[in-house]
């Protein structure tokens, strides 16, 4: 048997903090085009895709931060993806800040979406595991203050029936944490997107910089064997305003393999025919979860929080 889903991994080149919605809208459009022409029928794109990744900077006033924010989706700006959905009959995953109003209080997210091939959104996810740090220290070369400017996310690590398969998201810090991948396994996803910015430069331990890349293909890679899941892996890359992110872009195969890796740090599309079949070649063995499994062992895990 097999189900091949052919899929994109667009990784997004820098930018700029000036570079407009519409700017970057047509770059990921020339991105879906790409896609397209290979046969692609589902393309992930990285976090917050729509802007340059504004958490390095300190804003004191909120209406500079709800600058970045997408108060409506689609907007005027955002809908030409959609509508290329719907013409290419090609579903995406998207990253963006969320800004959204419920019983009169603005609520912030770091979101994602999946859209199917009728441009309809058929999932949503909000990032569990901010990073980074709610106040401006000025030691750091620039700030990561993601848990500043989100809330922690309010929706779980759900699947998704889309584009043939169970669909699962997450975003960036996420995809360093074992709990969503087995989450997001034990809930039967059969492809997880993942979107990321990772700068290079780790300032609270900078000798291990050089990790940064073998720390983004271990995480991925342990989750898509642990799980036998297809991992989809999406960089907002290179020199952003003087910080720079990994690229490495990449799809990884249930057995934990790369199967297909981003050459440049620049908008480059990354290709590979997924047989969402082949899950079951680790769910059935290895990792056959009800048989294996032994959760009365792993009480720790869902222990609440203390503070
Ligand atoms: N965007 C995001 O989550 N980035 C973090 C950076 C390291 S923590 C400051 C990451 O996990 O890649």
């Amino acid at each position: 048997m097999s189900r091949p889903l052919k899929v994109a991994a667009a990784q997004v080149g820098p930018i700029a903090r000036d570079e407009t919605r519409a700017e970057v809208v047509v770059r990921l459009l020339k991105l879906m085009e790409e896609a397209h022409n290979l046969g692609a029928e589902l393309i992930v794109f990285p976090e917050l895709a729509l802007t340059t990744f504004f958490p390095r900077w300190y804003f004191e006033d909120q209406a500079d931060i709800d600058a970045f924010f997408e108060k409506e989706m689609p907007s005027a700006e955002t809908r030409p993806l959609f509508d290329a959905a719907k013409k290419y009959q090609m579903g995406f995953y998207l990253g963006y800040a969320e800004l959204t109003t419920e019983d009169g209080k603005d609520r912030h997210f770091n979101t994602a979406i999946i859209v199917d091939k009728n441009g309809e959104i058929v999932g949503k996810y909000r990032k569990i595991h901010l990073p980074g740090h709610s106040e401006y220290e000025s030691w750091r070369p620039f700030q990561h203050l993601e848990r500043r400017y989100f809330e922690t996310g309010d929706l779980g690590f759900q699947t998704f029936n889309a584009l043939g398969g169970k669909m699962g998201m997450c975003l960036c810090n996420d995809r360093r944490w074992p709990e969503t991948y087995r989450v997001l396994g034990l809930r039967g996803a059969e492809l997880i997107m993942i979107g990321y910015n990772t700068p290079v430069h780790y300032p609270q331990a900078p000798e291990h910089d050089h990790l940064q890349d073998f720390h983004n293909e271990l995480v991925m890679q342990a989750g898509a064997y642990q799980n036998g899941s297809w991992i989809v892996g999406v960089a907002k890359a290179g020199k952003e305003e003087g910080c720079e992110l990994i690229g490495g872009s990449c799809i990884i195969d249930p057995t934990g393999q790369i199967v297909a890796q981003a050459k440049t740090l620049e908008d480059e599309i990354v290709f590979f025919e997924c047989d969402l079949d082949r899950c079951d070649e680790i769910r059935e063995n290895v990792f056959n979860f009800k048989r294996y499994r032994e959760p009365e062992n792993y009480t720790p895990i869902t222990e609440p929080k203390k503070s």
